[in-house]
């Protein structure tokens, strides 16, 4: 029987592989359904390659791939699993025990990454065995319909294998249907099996490519089908969780200040004064954005010096003390002259009074914690100081975006966010809980993997137009330089541009709505001559600091250096 299936070309062999890795995929898909997104294997194994991937990966992986690391990550993971699903079907020809050794090391890797990740519950490892356990048994059908005669499993065997994962997937609601299509193909794999037994010349005869063809296509069909519809399904469907567009946003008691004429030069190529909806930068760790059902959702605060307490969504979204303003959020990992920055109308609860509520004192007034650590549904940590939240900024706890409820993605129900400091030390989104600690007690998230623990955001500047690299018409007309530059809870004073490594000169500056706010500016390059020539540009804080040259990458605490830009004057 060995020998027969030993018989089986390589390629059939590796497209056995293939298509019950991928059955094994789907099944695990479908019964990760009942549990949420963290439970799918393919994305607790990808969550915690993020968090174990060294920093100069995940810096390279941000820099290469900006916001599509994510896809490019799970593009990665699936050629990892093609490759070695292809691999196993190859060495598991007329050797069971290979195929079940196979699929147990992905269904254990699979498991563990499930099991482990910062928000998972005891039953989430279940659909990677259910994976596992279908994987195994697809291969072994495949391979004895592959083989195609006498190669009689054992029943036995194969019996307990689908009675387990169909009573597993079973309590897993959809995921039966996965199951059920594989039995579907343990009875044709069986028919197969009783064809008549080829004697002399087993791989020609043995072997019926086109039935084959037929099985694992139809195989591979279903398990498309069982995951593609798991996927959509878990995406659209929030388990009728109340989401964003159930809700209306308080009145602010305090509105935002008026945005001056003015503020917004409205010039081609610069980016508005309010970054459009939807073209806001997205940075996170989350490899599928946590859907939370507001009505559930509880904040929870304590730690030292508190008193503790708890919060409902409605309880926040009644207060009278509801203030809205403009703030330009940051990320620590924009590369001098990248995008991940944008502002945005926020509105929230201001998290000063709420903390005061709680009894929480700032260091400077005796409090014990110098530390607030911000903990997300989905296990993120994110440490800001005390003293910062509570010195009279706008920090808050934002419940709408630009007028309307939190999107899933910019962390609906509720996020933090505290003007001048960089994302990763402030902006917590799905938060749930709030912790008053020390900085010597707990390290943050991001801290043992690199990055400082204090992180104001540095004073910066970029030039939108024209375009690194850009031709553009002199003509005699001049040359219109435009950008925007920041320097949040300080305030942008003075923005100036060079030409060629010349003189600095003065650009003009766009009216400030607040000084936490971004600032445009424009200069008018009238005497540019044709030719190639560099732009950089500067910009002067409030507080007399100039934007220094030095060059600085992102890590451990944001970039430095001026945006130069070269340009060609036809
Ligand atoms: N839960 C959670 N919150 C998070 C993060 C995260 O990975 N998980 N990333 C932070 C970082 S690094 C930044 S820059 C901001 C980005 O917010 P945005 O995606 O809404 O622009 O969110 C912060 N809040
Ligand atoms: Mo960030």
């Amino acid at each position: 029987m060995s020998e027969l299936m030993k018989q089986t070309p390589r390629w059939a062999a590796a497209v056995c592989g293939l298509v019950a890795g991928g059955a094994g995929l789907a099944a695990a898909e479908a019964a990760a359904v009942p549990f949420g997104p963290v439970a799918s294997p393919v994305q607790a194994v990808g969550a915690a390659t993020i968090d174990l991937a060294p920093r100069p990966l995940k810096e390279f992986a941000v820099a290469a791939f900006g916001t599509a690391d994510k896809v490019v990550l799970l593009v990665g993971i699936g050629v990892v699993l093609a490759v070695f699903a292809a691999a196993l079907g190859i060495a598991a020809r007329g050797r069971r025990w290979v195929a079940g050794t196979g699929a147990g090391v992905l269904a254990l890797v699979g498991a563990a990454a499930a099991g482990t990740r910062p928000d998972a519950g005891p039953l989430d490892i279940l659909p990677a065995l259910v994976g596992g356990a279908v994987a195994y048994v697809a291969l072994v059908l495949l391979t004895n319909a592959a083989a195609g005669a006498g190669a009689e499993p054992d029943s036995g065997v194969r019996a307990d294998e689908t009675g387990e994962s169909g009573g597993l997937s079973e309590s897993g609601g959809p995921g039966g249907a996965a199951v059920g299509d594989r039995a579907d193909g343990a009875d044709e794999a069986e028919a197969t099996s009783g064809a008549p037994e080829p004697s002399e010349t087993p791989d020609r005869q043995g072997f019926d490519r086109r039935r084959f063809v037929l099985i694992a296509g139809a195989a591979a069909a279903a398990s498309a089908a069982v995951g593609t519809g798991a996927g959509l399904y878990s995406r659209t469907s929030a388990g009728g969780a109340a989401q964003s567009r159930d809700f209306a946003l308080p009145k602010p008691a305090s509105p935002a200040p008026p945005v001056p004429d003015g503020a917004d030069l409205e010039i081609e190529g610069v980016e508005s004064f309010f970054t459009p909806p939807g073209e806001f930068y997205r940075i996170d760790t989350a490899l599928s954005v946590p859907r939370i059902d507001a009505t559930s959702w509880r904040l929870r605060v304590h730690g030292a010096g508190v008193q503790e307490r708890e919060y409902t969504f409605a309880q926040l979204l009644e207060r009278d003390d509801i203030v809205e303003r403009d703030v330009t959020l940051a990320c620590v990992s924009n590369q001098v002259g990248g995008g991940y920055i944008g502002n945005a109308r926020w509105i929230g609860v201001p998290l000063a009074e709420l903390l005061r509520e709680a009894g929480v004192r700032p260091p400077s007034e005796g409090g014990p914690a110098d530390q607030l650590v911000s903990r997300s549904d989905d296990g993120m940590t994110i440490g800001t100081p005390v003293e910062t939240v509570m010195d009279g900024r706008d920090a808050m706890l934002a419940l709408g975006m630009n007028g309307r409820p939190l999107p899933p993605e910019h962390g609906f129900p509720v996020r933090m966010v505290v003007p001048g400091l960089y994302g990763y030390v402030s902006a917590c989104k799905w938060l749930t809980e709030i912790e008053l600690t020390t900085f010597d007690a707990f390290d943050a998230y991001w801290v043992p993997r690199g990055w400082a623990a204090k992180a104001p955001i540095k004073l910066q500047s970029r030039i939108d137009t024209p375009r690194d690299g850009a031709s553009v018409g002199g003509g005699g007309a001049g040359v219109t330089v435009a950008g925007v530059a920041w320097a949040q809870h300080v305030g942008v004073d003075g923005v100036q541009v060079r030409i060629d490594g010349g003189e600095w000169r003065d650009a003009r500056l766009a009216e400030e709505a607040t000084e936490d706010t971004w600032r445009q500016w424009v200069f008018d390059w009238e005497d540019a001559e044709p030719g190639e020539h560099t732009v950089s540009v500067r910009a002067v804080g409030r507080d007399g600091e100039v934007q220094t040259a030095d060059e600085a990458p992102p890590a451990p605490d944001g970039a430095t250096g001026h945006h130069t830009i070269t340009v060609s004057v036809g």
